[in-house]
């Protein structure tokens, strides 16, 4: 059965395409910056709202059909969104996936059936992939819909339900390593807390620590290569989220020694929520060694939650994928943690969603890649700190003054001179010209 029987492959047509159902920007093979744009973005589909998301919101039902023409619930459900899935990755040129364990299959009463089930459509899944480039990007255990986790899975008050969680991370962790995933995700949607008048924080945080301890110690025992990633989000389910941003869960990663095994994944719209920007948070995992994949997407300046648009903002793409061309690269990729608007509820919805989402992160690259060639904005930094570049500067950066050697200098100087001016006007007016000269 063919799903999405009125697109064929997906193909570059450039900018000045008019066809819906074509690439603007995104062209897999051309190099930018001495990469593929396929290797420097990675692009992977997320299980949840390709396949699985439907416009449920709290004031109505779904408004999209994704049935695939079975029954939701049975195996042969979970088999039609493993083809519909392929099927819709192959055609738009996607080499990577990423899922939840009950985005696969739906859970069962009893974690020993629904670990049967998990073995046989991850089975199916493997013959799919035969004879692909298609592979996992990373897999992640959902510790947050069941209702055990109302009160948090590795925060949790009960040590049975933190047992539950472990468990379902063992086997999220077979499933992507058989899958041919290389990174595994900890998203801590329940991992906070509402009000402190119930809640030992210190045990908590422990707690979380080592079950992710457990969980690189076995990730490594079966073969895991890659890297372990933290989410970072501030609230949302939870009031308060213990892995509140970048720098955050960075700290606690040094803290309890996890910072080897573990990167960040982040989320742009969980920057927003954090009111921070997206190239914030990416700036500051790579200046920490940090950056490791991305869920691409965007929230809307409106309204106030997680909303998964499919990113649109060129703006952001360009500051995000500057983040990227200076970083070793990513070693995961861009994930689409994006959902088509409740009222885009087409299966042509769904494709053009990807196709905008794909270009804006395809335009972002090439705009940011234009800005370093051009030099103008780098060239500025550099000279805004070229004091340091002076003799005082470089023996102060190399540790070799005191306090009241800098009181002595002070006291020479006698006053500062008139301080720079940052110039944003400026610059922002170079950025444009950048963005909107060809
Ligand atoms: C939810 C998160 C989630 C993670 C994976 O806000 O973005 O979808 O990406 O658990
Ligand atoms: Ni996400
Ligand atoms: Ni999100």
């Amino acid at each position: 059965m063919e799903y999405f029987d009125f697109i064929g492959k997906v193909q570059y047509e450039g900018p000045k395409s008019k066809n819906p159902y074509a690439f603007k920007f995104y062209d897999a093979n051309e190099v930018i910056m001495g990469k593929p744009m396929k290797d420097h973005l990675k692009f992977a589909m997320a299980w949840w709202h390709n396949l699985g998301a439907a416009g449920v919101d709290m004031f109505g039902p779904a408004t999209m059909n994704k049935n695939f023409g079975v029954k939701p619930g049975t195996m042969e459900y979970a088999k039609a969104k493993v083809d519909a899935g392929f099927e819709f990755m192959k055609k738009l040129g996607i080499e990577y996936y990423c899922f939840h364990d009950v985005d696969l299959v739906p859970e069962q009463l009893d974690i020993n059936e629904t670990n049967k089930w998990l073995d046989e459509l991850s089975d199916y899944i493997l013959t799919k992939q035969k004879g692909t480039n298609i592979r996992c990007l990373w897999g992640t255990a959902n510790n947050f819909g069941n209702k055990r986790y109302m009160n948090g899975a590795g925060s949790s008050n009960s040590v049975e339900v933190y047992c539950f969680a472990a468990a379902q991370i063992k086997k999220a962790l077979d499933i992507t390593v058989k899958l041919g995933g290389e990174n595994y995700v900890f998203w801590g949607g329940r991992e906070g807390y509402e009000t402190l008048l119930n809640t030992d924080m210190g045990l908590e945080e422990e707690n979380i620590a080592a079950l992710m301890k457990m969980a690189v110690a076995y990730g490594r025992k079966i073969g895991l290569k890659g890297d372990f990633y933290i989410e970072p989000k501030p609230k949302e389910p939870m009031k308060h989220q213990y892995d509140f941003d970048a720098a955050t869960s960075i700290g606690f990663l040094r803290k309890y020694g996890l910072d080897k095994d573990f990167k960040m994944n982040i989320e742009a719209n969980h920057a927003e929520l954090a009111n921070h920007t997206f190239e914030h948070e990416l700036r500051v995992s790579r200046i920490n060694g940090m950056l490791g994949s991305i869920d691409a997407n965007e929230g809307d300046p409106i309204l106030g939650w997680d909303v998964d648009r499919f990113p649109a903002n060129v703006y952001s793409a360009t500051f995000a994928m500057y983040e990227l061309l200076k970083s070793p690269g990513l070693t995961g990729g861009c994930n689409f943690d994006a959902k088509n608007r409740r009222a885009s509820n087409t299966f042509e919805d769904m494709v053009k969603g990807y196709i905008l989402g794909m270009d804006t992160f395809a335009l972002g690259l090439r705009k940011a890649a234009k800005l370093i060639e051009d030099g103008r904005i780098e060239k500025f930094i550099e000279e805004r700190y070229s004091s340091w570049n002076g003799e005082l500067g470089k023996k102060i950066r190399a540790g070799k003054t005191t306090l009241e050697d800098l009181f002595n200098e002070a006291c020479k100087m006698k006053k500062t001179d008139e301080p720079s001016s940052g110039k944003e006007e400026e610059l922002q007016e170079i950025l444009n010209t950048i963005l909107f000269n060809d």
